[in-house]
């Protein structure tokens, strides 16, 4: 019996995509690596959101944290170090139609990429951005980063470190037109989930903070958080996150915080123990930059082949038509 084109078409449009349809090559990452945890919570995501593979991409920089894009089948980039940020812009820029993601580390965001990362928070652009945060530099095997805390013995600091780390969440909360700003444990799958979730539903830049384990160099760093649920400080809230029955049974220090509340959101991001836990801040308000500046359709070939023959007609030099003249 042959198929007609219809029923092809019918059955293309109800391909359900499942969990390995997002899963690329196994992941190399150490065992009990909180980046296992964020990459789970990604494609779960991705499966039930069922994001076309074809439309969907993962930005990182360079780190153990910006690995993940391979282990993803979807489209991907494994950038430069730092530059991850302008290259999901320029992404999101030439094609509106795709849903961008951004994994980046501490060391990729907060230090060679900060500069970046204070102007992405500027423009506002619709990308999801995660920060894998395990307070160190993992590939390079082991130099402190600017999340370290204070005394942290690294090979760039023997002596400890003599700063007191910096504060992803109120540096970002600090940036005009920021307008999505959580944090997420990666020890608290259900959680990290629902942060992710909201991350990905808000329209403009959502910025969260993942505190990552790295038990190959920092195996106890996270410890004292991870044996007392009263050190995480759960944020609930009708417009932030709802956490279920089984969650509030376990983490019982909880703060009901509209993340409308900028001022609040600032207070409860400097207070760093216990843990804040949820959605700091989301105002859907704040306009983003693709649509100031009109560029929310995709473009056409012909449209980018035109504009390119503008561009370098105007570098071209002609003969003049009569010599001498
Ligand atoms: C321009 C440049 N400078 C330095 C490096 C070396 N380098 C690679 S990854 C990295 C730090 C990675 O730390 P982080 O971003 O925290 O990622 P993690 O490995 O911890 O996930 C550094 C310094 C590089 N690849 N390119
Ligand atoms: S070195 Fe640390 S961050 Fe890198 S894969 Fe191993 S546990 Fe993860
Ligand atoms: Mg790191």
């Amino acid at each position: 019996m042959t198929t007609t084109t219809s029923e092809c078409l019918i059955r293309l449009y109800e391909q359900r995509h499942e969990l390995e349809d997002y899963q690329g090559g196994v992941p190399r990452w150490c065992t009990g690596c909180g980046d296992n945890a964020i990459l789970a919570a990604v494609q779960r995501l991705c499966r039930d959101e069922q994001l076309p593979p074809e439309k969907t991409v993962f930005v990182s920089g360079i780190g153990c944290s910006s690995r993940l894009p391979h282990y993803m089948k979807t489209y991907g980039f494994h950038g430069i170090h730092g530059r991850a940020l302008p290259i999901a812009e320029g992404i999101r820029l030439a094609r509106p139609d795709l849903h961008v993601f951004v994994n980046t580390g501490d060391g990729d965001c907060c230090s060679i990429g900060a500069a970046h990362w204070i102007h992405a928070l500027r423009y506002n652009m619709n990308i999801t951005v995660f920060l894998h945060d395990n307070q160190i530099y993992g590939l390079t095997k082991m130099q402190a980063s600017p999340t370290s805390p204070r005394g942290l013995k690294s090979n760039t600091t023997p002596r400890g470190s003599y700063l007191e780390g910096l504060n992803p969440l109120t540096v970002t909360l600090g940036v005009q037109n920021v307008s999505f700003v959580a944090q997420a444990v990666d020890w608290i799958p259900e959680l990290l989930y629902d942060i992710v979730s909201a991350a990905f539903h808000h329209k403009g830049m959502s910025f969260v903070r993942i505190i990552q384990r790295c038990p190959e160099w920092l195996p106890k760093l996270l410890d004292p958080w991870l044996h007392d649920p009263l050190k995480v400080r759960l944020l609930a809230h009708e417009q932030g996150l709802t956490p279920s029955d089984a969650i509030t049974k376990i983490y019982k220090n909880i703060e009901h915080h509209d993340p409308l509340d900028m001022d609040r959101a600032r207070a409860i991001a400097s207070s760093t123990d216990p843990i804040p836990v949820g959605i700091l801040y989301r105002n859907p308000e704040i306009p983003c930059y693709e649509e100031l500046r009109g560029m929310v359709g995709a473009r056409t070939p012909e449209a980018i082949r035109t504009g390119l023959e503008q561009e370098l007609d105007k570098f071209t030099v002609w003969p003049d038509s009569e010599p001498g003249a």
